[in-house]
């Protein structure tokens, strides 16, 4: 399986983030990647590729253009007008009943921002961009042939919406690469599906895709009751107009083990059957690990297999797009568990 790779996330490494009402290193770190690139190579997994530059316009066929431009020029904004060179984030927000619309990148800050645990530093954009680039990389090379391919994206992508950050989010390279998919794959007009695996529910690509009927939404994730994001992912959840049914959510509990979850986990690969789309798309998160620090599931490195196995029943051309999953011992194999239970079938 070839692996879409840049080395561009390095210059994107905030120190801190504000969680749980601590300050703590930022979970989202480059060493995530070096450790899924490690275990990639380790394993012999594939060929390692940089990515191809198909630009800002199929970004910008998912994201809001002035969003963009903001992302483009946060930094320097916060820089110039007095905030900290480690980075820049909301800490206040444009909710309910609060009028003003602010022109500078500064004070948009919380107007683009879902969460204060997003930063931006002089590397970010750049970071971001390249990451959106592996993902139509790796989309490209499914359209070419291969049974499936792999982003090794960082930052990651699914809880970012067409104008929002969040969760370590800033462009939604699973959105980005299911849109293009509709209109650069072989057939006109292409279904996709986008099978969504990371712990926490996917809710940027969720409302992206919400009123949609040819890109299916799916996902399995910890239940909005008890964990972040809170405000998406519930059962109840499943698209409007058009949409109307082509959204779907498993809301699970805490300690799901391995049995339960490949349970719903082949009920979600039944419904993307009768959907009969031309290609997937996986949200490849592996904070459902046991071990993870952010996740309160308890799944075991042998699911990690299963679930790539359970994947590959689907016959589908794929890209995997790497989401969450943080840094312990574990996180390569774990990815490369899910990538090899596909590749083997
Ligand atoms: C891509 C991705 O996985 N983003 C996740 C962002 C989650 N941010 C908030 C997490 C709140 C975690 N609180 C529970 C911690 C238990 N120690
Ligand atoms: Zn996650």
């Amino acid at each position: 399986m070839h692996i879409v790779y840049s080395d561009a996330h390095y210059a994107h490494a905030p120190a801190h983030e504000f969680l749980d009402g601590k300050l703590i290193p930022y979970q989202e770190s480059p060493r995530r990647a070096e450790m899924v690139l490690q275990a990639a190579q380790t394993a012999g997994l594939g060929d390692i590729i940089a990515p191809r530059d198909f630009g800002l316009d199929p970004i910008l066929q998912i994201h809001d253009a002035g969003y963009v431009t903001w992302l483009q020029h946060i930094y320097a904004d916060w820089v110039h007008s007095g905030g900290t060179a480690t980075g820049a984030v909301a800490d206040t927000f444009a909710m309910r009943g609060l009028p003003n619309r602010p022109q500078k990148a500064r004070a948009a800050l919380g107007y683009y921002s879902l969460d204060a645990t997003t930063v931006h530093t002089a590397g970010t954009w750049a970071a971001a961009y390249q990451s959106a680039q592996c993902a139509l990389t790796a989309a490209q090379l499914v359209v070419n042939g291969a049974s499936s391919a792999f982003a090794l994206c960082r930052p990651p992508g699914h809880h970012a919406h067409a104008d929002l950050c969040g969760g370590y989010c800033l462009l939604n390279n699973a959105a980005i690469v299911a849109h293009w998919l509709t209109q650069n794959g072989n057939l006109p007009n292409a279904k996709v599906a986008i099978l969504d695996v990371d712990f926490h529910h996917g809710n940027g690509t969720q409302a992206i895709f919400y009123a949609r009927s040819d890109v299916f939404f799916i996902s399995l994730h910890a239940d909005p009751e008890r964990q972040y994001p809170y405000f998406a992912g519930a059962a109840t959840e499943r698209g409007s107009g058009a949409g109307l049914g082509y959204t779907l959510n498993y809301p699970l509990p805490a300690g799901i083990d391995d049995a339960n979850y490949l349970a719903v986990l082949k009920q979600a690969c039944a419904q993307i059957n009768q959907f009969a789309p031309s290609y997937l798309v996986v949200s490849l998160g592996v904070d459902t690990f046991g071990g993870d620090p952010l996740g309160d599931f308890a799944l075991t490195p042998a699911a990690f297999a299963q679930i790539g196995g359970v994947i590959a029943t689907l016959n589908l051309p794929t890209v995997f797009i790497m989401e969450g999953g943080y840094a312990i011992e574990q996180l390569g194999q774990n990815v490369i568990n899910t990538l090899r239970g596909k590749d083997e079938r």
